[in-house]
């Protein structure tokens, strides 16, 4: 045991379908049995994490009796509790089975469309019995590969009105939960709708009830759309809508890869945790640090544990780098604002007088685009620190 080694107050969630993960991919089996929910949650305990994630047909099968239902819903609060675990997030699953083909909320059928909604009614049931306080919207299914079939727009107005529906749901419930709406540019759709986290943020603007809804964003979809994660996550801690993270590794350019956390793009991930962490003086993010994420399939179950262990360290690791780069002199002398009494009040406030003082403006552009920045430097320290040798 070392300072790196996860605990409960580090707040790390896998979800169940992540360690759980066999191994399947579109052109091979399962290279690993499929384990227990209960189990599952005894080896997360024991590896240090706080929390475990689920959709509705992780731990329920699709089309279980209520007695089944119950009796499985009973076992694994049981093991939750002797393990010391909670469920901080629930989810729906909306894409496995056939009758999803064409989409949940946004599919023509309007049969479809009720059974999306019938579906995630149960499951919020689900969730909030076992103590979820965030529930995540993927719409992987919410897309199209033949684009004439529907406006979309009226994908987007069908989206609006199932989680208007739903959020009022949860409010003449009185529940305790908030909604986290998770993007991803493409697969398993050609097209996903609101493929970004920035379009995500835009359609909870034009929600009935916005304060119930925030981003669940994930490294490898930001990813694969060929943008920047961290500016992503940034621009939802600043609208105070990130609600829930999911942090894995991608390789761009690539399909959805899920991989071990700071496995790819250690510079990215160092950047994000100090972003999240708010080493450099930022608010920091303070909900669940959630993996999505899944073992190599070269795995055996010893693989999938040191694949767990190794996301959570990796997560504490730049942590103590990031808080070591930003109390590091130089670089808070390289990052340090730029100060201008005299300009500043005229830059923000809107009034005629400060739009006629920036008109008399006399400034120099040449010698103010002479001056060095030093970012280079800048950066050299962020390497030298994240290889620890500062
Ligand atoms: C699925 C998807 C993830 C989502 C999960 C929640 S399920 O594995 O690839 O990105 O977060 O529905
Ligand atoms: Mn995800
Ligand atoms: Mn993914």
């Amino acid at each position: 045991m070392d300072a790196y080694d996860p605990t409960p107050a580090d707040r790390f969630s896998f979800g169940l379908w992540t360690v759980g993960n066999p191994g399947r991919d579109p052109f091979g089996e399962a290279v690993r049995p499929v384990l227990k929910p209960t189990e599952l949650v005894k080896k997360l305990a024991e590896c240090g994490a706080w929390g475990v994630n689920l959709h509705d047909n992780d731990l329920v099968p699709f089309g279980a009796s209520a007695k089944e239902r119950d009796t499985l819903v009973a076992e694994f609060k049981a093991t939750l509790e002797d393990c010391g675990m909670v469920v901080p997030m629930a989810t729906t699953n909306l894409f496995s089975h056939p009758i999803f083909k064409d989409g949940a909320f946004t599919a023509n059928n309007p049969r479809v469309r009720a059974f999306a909604l019938k579906k995630t009614l149960a499951s919020i049931e689900l969730g909030v019995e076992l103590g979820a306080k965030i529930y995540v919207f993927w719409g992987g299914r919410e897309g199209v590969e033949c684009d004439a079939c529907r406006d979309p727009r009226t994908a987007i107005a069908r989206m609006r009105d199932a989680l208007d529906f739903l959020c009022e749901y949860v409010k003449d419930r009185r529940y305790d939960l908030v909604f986290a709406l998770e993007a991803k540019p493409n697969e398993p759709r050609s097209d996903i709708y609101m493929p970004t986290t920035g379009h995500m943020l835009h359609l909870i603007s034009t929600l009935a009830h916005p304060e119930m809804v925030g981003v669940n964003p994930e490294v490898a979809h930001e990813n694969m759309a060929g943008l920047s994660f961290v500016h992503a996550v940034a621009q939802a801690m600043e609208a105070k809508k990130l609600f829930h993270i999911d942090l894995n590794a991608q390789k761009i350019g690539r399909y959805d890869q899920d991989l071990r956390f700071g496995s790819e793009d250690l510079k990215q991930a160092f950047l994000l945790v100090r972003l999240l962490e708010g080493t450099a003086g930022g608010e920091p993010y303070r909900g669940p640090l959630h993996f999505d994420s899944h073992a190599y399939r070269t795995e055996d179950f010893d693989g999938v544990w040191e694949f767990a262990r190794g996301s959570m360290r990796t997560y504490k690791l730049l942590k103590a780098r990031a808080a070591e780069f930003d109390a590091d002199p130089e670089v808070r002398q390289l990052v340090a604002e730029k100060r201008d009494p005299k300009l500043e009040p005229l830059l923000r406030g809107f009034s005629r007088d400060k739009a006629k003082q920036l008109a008399a403006l006399e400034l120099d552009a040449s010698a103010v685009a002479r001056e060095g920045l030093r970012y280079e430097r800048l950066d050299q320290l962020l390497t030298e620190h994240l290889l620890g040798v500062r």
